[in-house]
Order: structure tokens, then C-alpha cells, then sequence
């Protein structure tokens, strides 16, 4: 039987719902282009988790941490999925019992991920700046949520092993999923490096859209830590 709610009841919903709204166009103002410009509904759904704006992070240039989920409405095939991983620098690079590779590029277990910061270096073997997509750093990667409807939630973490991205360096990171570009139905289309479509000068949101992205696109300005612990 439907609960008919009170008007007390309805009012105190219509406030919740205004404020929940006008906290989300807030704080995702800078996504809402990129969240299709009124093309319809993303294949996916990207969600940072860490850093936040205006977080302070790490240690040294090192030791933050980038976390995020992802929803994919086609499930694990279509992330291109390969398998857990448990993966880093060195000895820890695809070993039993999650392997995985650990580079920059493009992920071996989310290949359609990219992931990006604004102050990446440009010199150290492997890096070419900002445009760099650091997908394939990431750490541990595991499926979270898996629903009846087909689709799946993977859960990708990233701990920043060294000072990549500079130290007391205002930066942004940028993060989307490239759309099916082989038409194979798998996102697995993850450039190893992004370029400067528009030729700004920058890589940022205008240049992934310029690929074809499969998720919305999100955005975040945070600060990169130069103290000691
Ligand atoms: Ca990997
Ligand atoms: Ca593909
Ligand atoms: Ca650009
Ligand atoms: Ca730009």
C-alpha cells in the first residue's frame, strides 16, 4: 500500500530535494559541460572520491591519493575489465595475486580510464607532461557493485608514490572515460597521452571531449604538498 505523505512531510521534501540541487549544481558546475552538453545520459558515471577542491595534499610532492568509482551501464565487458589488480613500482609490478602493469598509459584493467593532472611532469622517463594519461599507475583495482540490470561499479585507487606532479603547486585533476573509438563495444580507447586538440597550450576537458568520452568528465583544484610529515 503507498503511504500518502503528510504536507508537513512533502514540504520538508521539496526543501531537501531545492537544497540537494542547488548543492549539486554547485559543486559540479565545472562537469556540467562535460556531462554531455544535453547529449542524454553517459555509458558511465565517474565519480572522484579523492582529492576534493581545495584539499591539501600529500607529503613531499608524494603520498596523496586519487580515488575513484565508476559505473558502467554495460557491466565489466564493456569496461573492458580484465581483473583485479594489486599493482606498483618495481618488485610490486605484475606480480601474483592481482597482477597488473604499472606505467603511465593506458590502464591494462580500465583501458578506456584517463586520468589526468595539470602539473605533470614533463622530463622523468615516461611523462610527457600534462597530457600524460597516469591511468596505469593506479594501484588496486576491484569491482564493488555488480546489479541485475548488467551494469558494474569498479572501484580504481591511485597512492602517489613520488613527486610526479611538483610540490606546493596549485593543480587540477581531470578525469574521464574515452568513448567506444574502435567500435569494438569495448571502452578500452584510453590514449597513452592526450593532445592539445584546440591548441591552447593546455590539456584539459576541451581536449578529452575533442576524443569522444564515454562518462562525464570531472574536474578537481586541489593543492599538492611540499611539506615534510
Ligand atoms: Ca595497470
Ligand atoms: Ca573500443
Ligand atoms: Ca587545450
Ligand atoms: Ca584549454
Amino acid at each position: 500500500m503507498k503511504i500518502r505523505p503528510s504536507r508537513t512531510t512533502a514540504v520538508v521534501a521539496l526543501t531537501v530535494s531545492a537544497l540537494a540541487v542547488s548543492a549539486v549544481s554547485g559543486l559540479t558546475a565545472a562537469s556540467a559541460d562535460g556531462n554531455g552538453n544535453g547529449n542524454g545520459p553517459r555509458e558511465v558515471r565517474l565519480t572522484v572520491e579523492s582529492p576534493t577542491n581545495r584539499d591539501n595534499v600529500g607529503v613531499a610532492g608524494a603520498g596523496w591519493m586519487v580515488d575513484l568509482g565508476l559505473d558502467y551501464d554495460g557491466g565489466l565487458a564493456q569496461a573492458g575489465y580484465t581483473g583485479a589488480q594489486l599493482t606498483g613500482p618495481a618488485g610490486h609490478n605484475n606480480i601474483p595475486p592481482f597482477p597488473g602493469t604499472f606505467s603511465t598509459g593506458k590502464d591494462d584493467r580500465l583501458p578506456g580510464l584517463v586520468v589526468l593532472v595539470s602539473t605533470t611532469n614533463g622530463t622523468l622517463p615516461g611523462f610527457s607532461g600534462p597530457g600524460t594519461n597516469l591511468a596505469n599507475l593506479f594501484n588496486l583495482t576491484g569491482v564493488t557493485d555488480r546489479d541485475t540490470d548488467g551494469s558494474a561499479q569498479i572501484r580504481d585507487t591511485w597512492i602517489v608514490g613520488a613527486p610526479i606532479a611538483g610540490q606546493n603547486v596549485d593543480a587540477i585533476l581531470t578525469v574521464a572515460v574515452v568513448g567506444d573509438l574502435n567500435g569494438n563495444g569495448i571502452l578500452d580507447d584510453a590514449p597513452g597521452v592526450v593532445q592539445d586538440a584546440d591548441g591552447d597550450g593546455d590539456v584539459d576537458r576541451r581536449d578529452l571531449e575533442a576524443i569522444g568520452l564515454a562518462s562525464n568528465v570531472e574536474r578537481v583544484q586541489f593543492r599538492i604538498n611540499g611539506a615534510p610529515a
